[in-house]
């Protein structure tokens, strides 16, 4: 990784150092979806078991795994990952609870009360992948908020492996938030049978969950078209940008790179730092500890279009930051906890040295699906609101009909909507022998 001076970059190749990799389907990718989900629409089940078998390349007994399949594949489980996810469980339901949204009332005028009140949105479906691994971490950022909320019905879907059977681990996760109908169906056909409902997976009033091109793209068809599911968000590739300071160790940051690194070849990482030695170090440091990764093929093709930038100080590091809003972003900083000010775009933040986004992927608490490609200019991450509907509810008594009413006659009046102005004026004029009474 070569280390750029951002003041010696053009515009155009400062544009260029920060260029994500496209999440945009190419014309392949909307066809092919755009057949998936036609096939999913009109045969239901029948289409799932043939995409299922060409495309995962397996064939499920059942396309539903039944609570007895679920219950004995946990009780099979590695004790310690049972115990971990629960652990995790906790520590994600603690967070989200304390940040949950109330009802409230307030008495806008005497005898005009308005109220917020939130319900549970009633089918949600929820998408958790396995492209080069399942990741039962997603289930419970989906799960966990899901029965915060409440929802009455809870849909999971997720690949099967070679042998049919989904990851016990996600079934474990799954298991840890309450969900009972879980589907062994992946890709775009997923998101279809959740989107339309099949004889088996029911039609689902919002999706949510991350998953590769197809996946997303399918999320977006089915909720552009009419009367279609809400979706969380679109997720594009992962993303993390470290502002690191001289006093950061190399070793940390190089390995907070990597973990997002190794997700996808298409991910993105960033470091802006203002002291040219720690780059330097940093960049030596990720070509040392790629080599004994696992991953290091597809961390590697991340790493291609990453960069280190050299900043002149700190705060043009937050100017870039925030113009570019990364979905994870750590300060690497001595100051980290003043700093923090400064950050006004970011899905999640990560202070000091001690707190790598390992942690929030996982079991700090904080929720891992989150804005991506820039979508922190407008929207935090999932959490229990994404699950809920807020519901207005008012009322007001013949007082408060005769405080507020006359405003909406002359605003309707300004509209010339003189229905509207009716539905006031003949309740008045109703009341007013009786006021005139008093
Ligand atoms: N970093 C990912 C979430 C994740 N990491 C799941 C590990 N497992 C979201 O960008
Ligand atoms: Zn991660």
């Amino acid at each position: 990784m070569n280390v750029l001076t951002w003041s010696e970059l053009s515009e155009t190749e400062r544009a260029e150092a920060l260029r994500r990799a496209t999440a945009a389907a190419g014309p392949e990718v909307r066809a092919g979806v755009a057949d998936i989900l036609e096939q999913v629409r009109t045969r239901g089940d029948a289409a799932l078991r043939e995409l299922t078998a060409r495309l995962d390349r397996a064939e499920p007994a059942a396309l539903e795994v039944s609570v007895a399949d679920r219950d004995a594949a946990v009780a099979a489980l590695d004790p310690q990952l049972r115990e971990a996810i629960a652990e995790a469980a906790a520590r994600i339901r603690a967070f989200h609870e304390a940040g949950m949204q109330s009802a409230y009332a307030v008495e806008t005028a005497p005898g005009v009360v308005c109220e917020r009140v939130v319900r549970p949105i009633r089918r949600v479906g929820l998408y958790v992948p396995a492209g080069s691994a399942p990741l039962p971490s997603t289930a419970l950022m989906l799960g966990v908020p899901a029965q915060l909320a409440g929802c009455p019905e809870v849909v999971l879907c997720t690949p099967p492996r070679p042998d049919g059977t989904a990851d016990p681990a996600v079934l474990a996760a799954a298991a840890e938030c309450g969900i009972t109908r879980i589907f062994v169906v992946g890709g775009a056909q997923a998101i279809a049978a959740m989107a339309y409902g099949t004889g088996s997976v029911p039609a689902c009033d919002k999706l949510f969950g991350p998953g590769n091109a197809w996946v997303t793209e399918a999320k977006r068809q089915v909720t552009t078209a009419e009367g279609g599911p809400g979706i969380d968000m679109p997720a594009g590739p992962s993303e993390v940008l470290v502002i690191a300071d001289a006093g950061a160790d190399p070793e940390f940051v190089a390995a907070d790179l990597l973990s997002q690194a190794e997700h996808g070849p298409d991910s993105q990482v960033l470091l802006l730092t203002d002291s040219r030695e720690l780059a330097e170090a940093v960049a030596a440091q990720v070509e040392e500890q790629v080599e004994s990764l696992p991953r290091a093929d597809i961390a590697r093709k991340a790493l291609a279009s990453s960069r280190l930038i050299l900043t002149p100080d700190l705060d043009t590091a937050f100017e870039v930051s925030n113009d570019y809003a990364p979905e994870h972003l750590i300060l690497a900083l001595r100051d980290a906890e003043e700093r923090v000010a400064q950050v006004d775009r970011a899905g999640s933040v990560f202070l000091g040295d001690h707190t790598p986004e390992t942690l929030g992927d996982y079991c700090s608490g904080t929720n891992h699906v989150l804005p991506t490609a820039g979508a922190a200019r407008f929207t935090g991450g999932v959490n229990v609101s994404a699950f809920q509907i807020a519901m207005t509810v008012q009322r007001a008594t013949p007082d408060g009909l005769a405080a507020v009413g006359p405003c909406a006659v002359v605003l309707s009046e300004a509209e010339q909507l003189h229905a509207h102005q009716r539905a006031v004026t003949r309740r008045l004029d109703r009341l007013a022998p009786t006021q005139d009474a008093s």
